[in-house]
């Protein structure tokens, strides 16, 4: 089992589509990325082995919404250092969603492509060839395609002949469902017992559950887990009718601090704030953005960021828990700019953190957007459940059974009492 100490600063896959480029030497995997994002991005040179190691650049790719290209080093590579590079490359084809696999008119032989092409397809990773360079030597594609059954196109990244169509092929080309498929369900073994903690407050609206939790109830309801449902005040009567343990215990957020004191530290605990963040494929980001909590310093400013434009209740959480849990980290008055609705500002550079909500009312899509947004400008983002988590200190024991690779909880991993 993978234990909590590991670190989670891989950027999970789901985050966004990867779009790698591969190719050999000097084919123009660098040039074609610049012309896609527009901007010199990776570094070009006549020198075949100008890239080393893998360059990630996220962008904004219209239609499709934010992806990251990668650019790599070629995989004809020579020599002992080629050859650790055309191993970097390799890994990066476990990441990959989408591959663009360019050709030079320059060569005749694509033995070496196919075999690359079939490492690819072996992961399931959609291919787009692209042969480059049309302006030195203008070939009939189809002479090359017809080796190949993956779609084909020719560009000029020097003149710039073609990108548009390339961009075009790329959105019709990506996997669309890159999102999990299970909340919570894919991580436990068939018949585990969660009890979900669903304090029902002031803030809760009248007559129903909200959506988080009834998303989690289907999912372990899907995937033939047993769900037990008691609010905070009933909490020690429902553990205490328990014959045993349950396999996990899901809260309410803001009451992480006093769920986390009445659940045995052997029994996993997290929350549905982070259990969506892990399911939109925000986990790793928001992990980052709630560390930075600790660097807070009086005076910092903070955007307190929500999706709804709600009514404020008395002990409102973005607008009194929050900032006073912030300011009481932070050791003194911080500078807080609440946001509501569609209002994400363009310029995020003056602040140090920002502070989402739990975003039901946004797509992945847009939520996306606005964490592409931080991350270009370097700011730090996390949302409120990981906020109330590491305020807690209880970050890492909610997160940790996420990191346990394929099947969790349920090939027997837990969190350890050591
Ligand atoms: N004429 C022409 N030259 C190109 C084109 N695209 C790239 N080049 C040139 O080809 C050379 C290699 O380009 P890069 O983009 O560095 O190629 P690469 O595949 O990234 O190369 P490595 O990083 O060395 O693997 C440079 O001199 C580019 O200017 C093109 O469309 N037409
Ligand atoms: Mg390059």
């Amino acid at each position: 089992m993978k234990g909590c100490d590991e670190d989670m600063n891989e950027t999970p896959r789901a985050n966004r589509l990867h779009i790698a480029v591969f190719g050999r030497r000097n084919a123009g995997k660098s040039s074609i990325i610049n012309a896609i994002t527009g901007q010199e991005v990776a570094l070009v040179s006549e020198h075949p082995g100008t890239t080393t190691d893998p360059v990630y650049k996220a962008m904004e790719l219209l239609p499709l919404g934010p992806v990251v290209f990668i650019d790599t080093a070629g995989l004809d590579d020579v020599g002992d250092l080629g050859k650790l590079r055309v191993k970097k490359t390799l890994g990066v084809m476990d990441k990959t969603d989408l591959a663009l696999m360019v050709f030079s008119p320059e060569n005749s032989d694509f033995a070496l492509e196919k075999e690359w092409s079939k490492e690819l397809q072996a992961r399931k990773i959609p291919i787009i060839g692209v042969v480059n360079k049309i302006d030195i030597k203008d070939i009939d594609i189809k002479e090359i395609a017809k080796d190949f059954d993956f779609p084909f196109i020719k560009v000029s990244a020097k003149e710039g002949t073609n990108i548009g169509k390339l961009k075009e092929m790329i959105s019709q080309n990506a996997p669309t469902n890159f999102e999990l498929t299970a909340l919570i369900g894919d991580i436990l073994k068939p018949k585990s017992l969660v009890v979900l903690v669903a304090p029902q407050d002031i803030q809760a609206p009248k007559n129903r559950l909200i959506l988080p939790q009834v998303q989690t109830i289907r999912d372990l309801l899907d995937h033939n887990c047993m769900a037990l449902v008691a609010k905070d005040t009933e909490l020690e009567d429902l553990l205490n009718s328990l014959n045993k343990q349950p396999d996990l215990v899901i809260t309410d957020s803001q009451i992480f601090n006093r769920v986390s004191q009445m659940i045995p530290e052997e029994v996993p605990l997290t929350s549905f704030s982070i259990i969506m963040s892990r399911y939109k494929g925000e986990l790793s980001t928001f992990i980052k953005g709630a560390n930075a909590i600790d660097k807070l310093k009086p005076g910092d400013r903070v955007l307190i960021a929500e999706a709804c434009t709600h009514h404020p209740l008395e002990n409102d959480i973005g607008r009194q828990k929050l900032p006073a849990l912030l300011e009481a980290k932070a050791g003194g008055k911080l500078e807080i700019d609440i946001k509501a609705g569609a209002d994400f500002p363009e310029d995020l550079t003056p602040y140090k953190l920002i502070l989402h909500c739990g975003a039901c009312m946004l797509n992945r899509k847009q939520m996306l957007s606005r964490i592409i947004r931080a991350e270009q400008q370097n700011v730090p983002i996390t949302n409120y459940g990981m906020a109330f988590a590491h305020a807690a200190g209880i970050l890492k024991r909610a997160t940790c059974m996420f990191e346990q690779g394929e099947g969790g909880l349920s090939s027997g991993g837990r969190h350890d009492k050591s």
